[in-house]
């Protein structure tokens, strides 16, 4: 397949990698101007990508959009002219929302949702690490993206594991939860994800919980509180040494994710007439230090 990787970070470099050794045409299209870019995972040989080329983007099949959620539209505003509509369009992000302005954007394209945990580190401009081997979700957003279950085989092919989920919604929304409960608290009180084991951090995430729970049984995701708790207790156990994304934007002085993971949790929140005072608290904490830069 002609593939593109819109927002070649860590992640979406791994999956360049990863998609090219498996024998697609894969392209990039990052922020810098040079038009051949290497990318080397681990100690294996650098491969050559070609980059910014608007007739890649013309004749691919699949974009795969690997920037963080805030950065979507601005990624995609200078390629939508040229993205054909029988073109695959996969978002694969932390957070949620993006979906919704990217289908009005390109209404005819199909559009494919993925969430991921393997995990990967971009020391430097040319090399990927592959730091945790994790799992692929796929799942169609709109109906034409509904019918490319068939890339389950070519993202399993490449890097397993992958799965089709026909209800990626709710691996969507687990994530987000995830998020919800790691991410702004590390990031506030700049600690690793395993930190949150000790005083006083369990007792805010299960009021975070509490309150996310709310809206996935307002939202029909059916999982219990109960499971909840424990699928939050081992991700944390799982990336305990690791820094969230959250917590690396914070310490950068990036903008994080924030209006993505509380703040969509928050926006569902209130369609459903739903206060989150918890949530709302760790929210406005990251508004709150994003803004004192700029003072
Ligand atoms: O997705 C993550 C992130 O850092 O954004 C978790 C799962 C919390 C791992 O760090």
């Amino acid at each position: 397949m002609n593939i593109a990787i819109v927002g070649p970070g860590a992640i979406g470099s791994l999956w360049a990698i990863k998609l090219k050794t498996a024998g697609h045409n894969v392209s990039l299209w990052s922020t810098s101007s040079e038009k051949i870019l290497a990318l080397q995972l681990g100690d294996q040989p650098a491969q050559q990508f070609s980059n910014r080329n608007l007739s890649e983007i013309k004749h691919a099949d699949l974009i795969l959009v690997t920037v963080k959620a805030w950065q979507v539209e601005q990624a995609l505003s200078p390629l939508i002219a040229h993205i054909h509509h029988d073109t695959i369009l996969v978002l694969m992000h932390n957070g949620m929302g993006t979906a919704e302005s990217l289908q009005s954007l390109l209404p005819k394209n199909p559009l494919v949702l993925a969430t991921t945990t393997h995990g990967a580190f971009k020391p430097s401009k040319q090399s990927v690490v592959h730091t945790g081997k994790g799992q692929t979700q796929l799942g169609g957003y709109n109906q034409s993206g509904s019918q490319c279950s068939f890339l389950e085989s070519v993202f399993n092919h490449a890097l397993p594991d992958t799965h089709w989920n026909p209800k990626i919604d709710h691996a969507l929304w687990i994530k987000l939860a995830i998020n919800c409960a790691i991410n702004p608290l590390t990031a506030i009180n700049q600690i690793t994800n395993g930190q949150l084991t000790s005083q006083p951090y369990p007792a805010v995430i299960s009021q975070v919980l509490d309150e996310v729970y709310l809206i996935l049984r307002a939202e029909q995701i059916a999982i219990s509180r109960d499971e909840l708790g424990q699928t939050v207790d081992h991700v944390i156990a799982a990336t305990a040494k690791n820094h969230s994304s959250m917590q690396q934007d914070i310490f950068h002085h990036r903008p994080s994710e924030i209006d993505f993971i509380t703040g969509y949790l928050l926006q569902c929140a209130k369609s459903h007439g739903i206060s989150l005072p918890k949530n709302l608290e760790l929210y406005q904490a990251i508004k709150q230090i994003e803004q004192s830069w700029n003072l």
